[in-house]
């Protein structure tokens, strides 16, 4: 994966934290932070003008920082410094210089600057305060692939890959297939005309075009329920499939919606059993891969039935 891509699994993560309301789990922002640690990931620092790159790499003097606004006087002159994942998350805010930093390095400036509470993160939008505190958890955080039950429509998740409910001919149809068709536009169906279908159980990968939230579409196809035993090996297909998909073009997070509980009827509450069981498999199989996997609940009773079976576990 590229250097950059791991701030933005950072964004990404945020973008989720926001997107889940109230209990959302940090978990997938550390994951990213974590990996991106150890991954040299770097994060866009706003600086006053510098007066030689060469002075800042030595003093870091002149990164700006915010000052509290407060009137607790132990509080006063205390400040986090701004570390943004994007271009696009800066412009979001005043207009500034900036340069790139790794966040090892941005920890070390911690070390001189008792002053400093830590780093808010996208300041100007989904930020996220990283006290010292969080940071030591962070730090201490055990890297582990995690699954995200989210109240809302895949299109809506940020991920690396965002699973299409397809049918075999991977050539669009209604449900989250037509949404998501609509939503990437037609240069999509161009690339699904040239991957030649898809036996059911198995998935297929695009790019995800005009879809900003994504930066591929993984074309899933999952069986018509009919109630025979082999239903439920095609449906855990589908999900592990998928996986091994993402996890070979170097995805770290993965947006799957309730694949064949739509159009194809397979009974909610199976289904979602079937598709817990699936990814934690495909966990198991790898456990040295770190993934982030968002299970979108487009309907209630999605969420319901997830919810039921999650908090048994
Ligand atoms: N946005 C987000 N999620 C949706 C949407 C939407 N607009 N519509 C449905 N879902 P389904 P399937 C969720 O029916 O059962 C298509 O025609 C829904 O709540 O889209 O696998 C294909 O081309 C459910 O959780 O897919 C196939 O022919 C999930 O998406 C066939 O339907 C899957 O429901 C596939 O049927």
């Amino acid at each position: 994966m590229a250097q950059m891509n791991y701030a933005k699994e950072v964004e990404r993560a945020l973008e989720n934290w926001y997107f889940a309301g109230q209990d959302a789990t940090p978990t997938p922002i550390f994951n990213a932070i974590q990996l991106g640690l150890e991954n040299d990931m770097q994060f866009i620092v706003p600086v006053h003008t510098p007066d030689s790159a060469e002075e800042l790499m030595v003093s870091a003097e002149q990164i700006k920082f915010k000052e509290l606004e407060t009137n607790d006087p132990k509080m006063r002159g205390k400040y986090f410094i701004p570390l943004f994942t994007s271009p696009k998350e800066v412009d979001k805010g005043e207009e500034t210089v900036v340069i790139d930093r790794t966040l090892r390095e941005m920890i070390d400036v911690l070390d001189y600057r008792p002053n400093c509470l830590g780093f808010i993160i996208n300041p100007w939008d989904k930020k996220m305060v990283i006290t010292r505190e969080t940071l030591d958890v962070i730090l201490k955080h055990e890297l582990k692939s995690h699954i995200n039950i989210i109240n809302g429509s895949v299109l809506y998740v940020h991920a690396d890959a965002i699973v299409n409910a397809a049918n075999e001919s991977l050539l669009g149809g209604g449900g989250v297939d037509g949404a998501i068709h609509k939503a990437a536009g037609p240069q999509l169906l161009e690339a699904c005309k040239a991957l030649g279908g898809c036996p059911t159980g198995g998935a297929k990968m695009t790019s995800a075009f005009k879809l900003k939230n994504a930066d591929y579409i993984i074309h899933a196809v999952g069986p018509k329920y009919t109630g025979d035993e082999n239903d439920s090996k095609l449906l855990a297909a589908c999900y592990m499939n998928s996986l091994e998909l993402a996890w070979r073009n170097g995805c770290m997070s993965v947006a799957f919606p309730g694949i064949s509980t739509g159009v194809y009827g397979y009974p909610l509450e199976e289904a979602a059993k079937i598709s817990l069981s699936a990814v934690v498999r495909w966990f198991e199989l790898h456990p040295d891969v770190t993934l982030n996997v968002y299970f979108c609940c487009f309907r209630a009773e999605e969420m319901e039935v997830y919810k039921n079976l999650t908090q048994k576990r």
